[in-house]
């Protein structure tokens, strides 16, 4: 079957392929999802952290942890201040591989199950979308997506292959070839579905919540079925935001020396998951023509 898909050049790897209209890298992505599409048995009860690459999942990550868990940890020990926030709950889309760190018992996980995943909602099957599992898409403006994914992948990569200039990057994402990529198409499958089902899927923008943490926090717990109380929103909203923002997070001795294993060959340093957190970086890198075209 590889061998009759359509090829592009990838970010982070020599290649990628074009499979059911997603752009995946052969050894993890395109792997994870043929996992997940022929092994993955969902549940009413659990809750999917999607996004395309870059657009807050390690910040919605914490979030959604700390928010789900908030009744067991003390915020002077809570375990997000001493492990990275990809080792709190794991993704989907590298379940298939035995190397991966945190790949317990898919059965044996605390309830509600927590998955982050990077595949776009056309690619679950029905036996997934229809079963009443709820999903939480961030998204966020694709040129600073663009910049973020160009920094990271380049930043990752292996010595022996070449890096991606800016201007490369640029024409590839505009494209729709990079890693999940189409951009559009991941968020518009999403949107879409969140039209049809809004008790399902619920969207949030990276720049809202950049603005008012505190108000999509509580639209996160609710969509998650666990509202906050009003004692709870006196101080605990508050306490869940500082813990989680970028300056807290990103000082952190776990995020700045530590390392997360995805599989054998994906191998990350925490502190590549915090670069800048900020609005409008692209305007630092894209040129006037650029941003005008994209
Ligand atoms: P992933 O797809 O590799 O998991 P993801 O976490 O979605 O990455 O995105 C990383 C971006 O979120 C980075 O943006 P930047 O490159 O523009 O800086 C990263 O800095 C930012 N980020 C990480 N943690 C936080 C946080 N706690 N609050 C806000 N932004 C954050």
């Amino acid at each position: 079957m590889i061998r009759t898909l359509p090829k592009g050049r990838g970010w982070l790897t020599k290649e990628i392929i074009l499979y059911q209209g997603c752009w995946l890298p052969l050894n993890w992505g395109l792997e994870g999802v043929l996992f997940v599409q022929n092994h993955f048995k969902a549940r009413p009860t659990d809750i999917f952290l999607a996004a395309f690459p870059k657009c807050g999942t390690t910040w919605l990550r914490a979030l959604m942890f700390a928010t789900i868990n908030r009744s067991q940890y003390d915020f002077s020990t809570h375990p997000l201040l001493n492990s990275g926030p990809h080792s709190c709950f794991p993704f989907l889309d590298l379940y298939f591989s035995n190397s991966y760190s945190i790949a317990a018992n898919l059965e044996a996980l605390p309830l509600p199950r927590l998955f982050a995943t990077h595949m776009p909602y056309s690619l679950f099957s029905k036996s997934v979308t229809s079963c009443g599992c709820k999903f939480v898409y961030i998204w966020r403006d694709p040129k600073d997506v663009l910049v973020s994914k160009w920094h990271f992948l380049n930043q990752i990569k292996s010595k022996d292959l070449p890096q991606l200039s800016l201007p490369e990057a640029f024409e590839l994402f505009c494209e729709g070839v990079s890693e999940y990529g189409p951009f559009w198409d991941h968020v518009l499958g999403y949107w879409k579905a969140s039209q049809e089902s809004p008790n399902n899927i619920l969207l949030l923008k990276y720049e809202d919540m950049q603005r008012e943490p505190a108000v999509y926090l509580k639209t996160l717990a609710e969509f998650m079925g666990v509202p906050f109380s009003p004692e709870e929103e006196e101080e605990v909203v508050e306490k869940i935001v500082e813990l989680c923002s970028f300056k807290n997070l990103s000082n952190l001795e776990v995020n700045k020396i530590g390392v997360e294993r995805f599989s054998d060959e994906l191998v990350i340093e925490n502190h590549n998951f915090f670069r800048k957190g900020q609005i409008g970086d692209f305007k630092n890198y894209l040129t006037g023509e650029m941003t005008e075209a994209s």
